[in-house]
């Protein structure tokens, strides 16, 4: 992707920039607070302006509470292995909020997930199932999208399976790495990238984009 001229077909997207996801957030990600400027600024070069927000049921099966067990264990399910979290992003809820200094007006679409009881959604496009659908991909090619920049919260997880479910849905994908960060569970972020990488997700920086 040569990713420098952002123009028509360019979209951000703005992944859980919420309060539980930032510093004294019930799932805080280390230095997470840091993207929020860089992704205001981002936000302005962008003619495609999309958040999301996770958002749970109160009892959601990603939830340590739900299962009588600790914050960070997994557990097998249905549809596949579930990292258990602390109770974060309650619909309604403060935490669900955005971060009170993400400042972007022009932002057009909210997608929230994860709001089915029995199924996780890391992935704007798709649930934990691999099957349930947003509508985010729709949406995207009804507005002549053709190639689609993620950043924000986190890395390793929403974002990282945005961005690979935005490349399977057939959307030229980059990560702007310096406006995400990570959990880094076990290794994860690592694996994040390999697999992004093998689906061809482009990794740049916010000063490619900026720069221009
Ligand atoms: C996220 C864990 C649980 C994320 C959401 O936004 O990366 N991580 N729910
Ligand atoms: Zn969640």
């Amino acid at each position: 992707m040569t990713q420098r001229d952002i123009g028509a077909g360019d979209a951000l997207i703005i992944v859980d920039v919420q309060n539980d996801f930032c510093a004294g957030g019930a799932l805080a990600v280390p230095d997470g607070d840091a993207v929020v400027p860089i992704v205001n600024r981002l936000a302005r070069r962008f003619p495609v302006v999309t958040l999301t927000q996770d958002w749970h049921t109160p009892g959601h099966i990603s939830f340590a509470t739900s299962h009588d067990r600790q914050p960070f264990e997994t557990i097998e399910l249905a549809y596949g292995t579930q990292v258990l979290w602390p109770d974060h992003c309650v619909m309604g809820s403060e935490g669900a909020g955005f971060h009170p200094d993400l400042v972007v007006p022009t932002a057009q679409m909210v997608v929230r997930k994860g709001f089915h009881p029995e199924v996780d959604s890391y992935s704007a496009f798709l649930e934990a199932d691999h099957e349930t659908r947003t509508g985010l991909a729709g949406y995207l090619r009804e507005r002549g999208v053709g190639r689609i920049f993620v950043c924000g919260l986190a890395t390793d997880f929403c974002v990282g399976w945005t961005a690979m479910d935005g490349r399977k849905a057939g959307f030229e994908v980059a990560v702007i790495e310096d406006a995400c960060r990570a959990i880094d569970l076990d290794g994860s972020l690592g694996r994040a990238w390999d697999s992004m990488a093998g689906l061809g997700v482009t990794r740049l920086s916010s000063t490619d984009i900026l720069a221009s």
